[in-house]
């Protein structure tokens, strides 16, 4: 999967990817990634990005000369046409489905926004989805494009140790994942529930699904559908 990266702070990216999974990711050669200084396609002298809005009000955008002198270069007459996000907190919400989603493209091209987001007509000529990481404002959009391309790499076979740990994840199935324990059986008075101790993997199964479904109920009532409610 080969991903780039539109900002206005490359280096924001450089702890990103050379770290645990998203590194690993690179090595074995599941992900690749380019990042695109959007300040290099500035034409005047101040190499200046933003400007105020038009309408009035506190907030600058990014200009969208620039976005579209990157962008055309890096879409246009690529074969087959890179997809193109914008994540920003007006987008849908992103989702595992999402994620799993953009796990299987191929090329990938983010664009991250600052101040209070880019020009409209930058969205409306190059932009096909736009994401939302969750309810709240962001100074950027490397952070949602982090969690976005996170999400997504760890889905490509190969890239966890142990596919089985994604299946069983949180929003597998609708529902929040269990609680897990390792080793010591006791720490600090505190022990380990008993049956998982057992070896008994049925009762274990049982342990592990009624616990997260009532993880699922006491936190994501949003989440539970009618194939996962619990009855009573
Ligand atoms: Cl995708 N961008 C920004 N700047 N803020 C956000 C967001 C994205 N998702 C939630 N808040």
């Amino acid at each position: 999967m080969k991903v780039e990266i539109i900002t206005l702070f490359p280096e924001f990216f450089n702890g990103v990817f050379n770290h645990s999974i998203l590194k690993r990711a690179i090595d074995s050669g599941a992900l690749e990634y380019i990042i695109h200084d959007l300040r290099d396609y500035t034409t005047d002298k101040h190499h200046q990005a933003d400007d105020f809005r038009f309408g009035g009000g506190a907030g600058m955008l990014l200009k969208p000369e620039p976005l579209f002198a990157v962008l055309s270069e890096i879409v246009d007459n690529v074969k087959p046409r890179p997809l193109v996000i914008y994540p920003t907190p007006q987008g849908i919400p992103f989702s595992q489905d999402i994620a799993d989603d953009l796990s299987k493209q191929v090329h990938v091209i983010f664009i991250c926004g600052h101040y209070k987001g880019i020009d409209q007509r930058v969205v409306d000529r190059w932009v096909d989805r736009e994401y939302s990481i969750g309810d709240y404002v962001l100074t950027g959009g490397e952070i949602a494009v982090t969690a976005m391309v996170d999400a997504a790499i760890r889905m490509k076979p190969g890239v966890l140790g142990d596919i089985d740990s994604a299946r069983s994840d949180s929003f597998r199935n609708n529902f929040l994942d269990c609680p897990h324990f390792t080793r010591p059986e006791e720490l600090d008075g505190l022990k380990v529930p008993g049956v998982l101790l057992s070896g008994h993997h049925l009762n274990i199964e049982t342990w592990r699904r009624i616990t997260s479904e009532y993880l699922t109920k006491r936190r994501r009532k949003d989440i539970l559908t009618d194939s996962n409610t619990i009855q009573g």
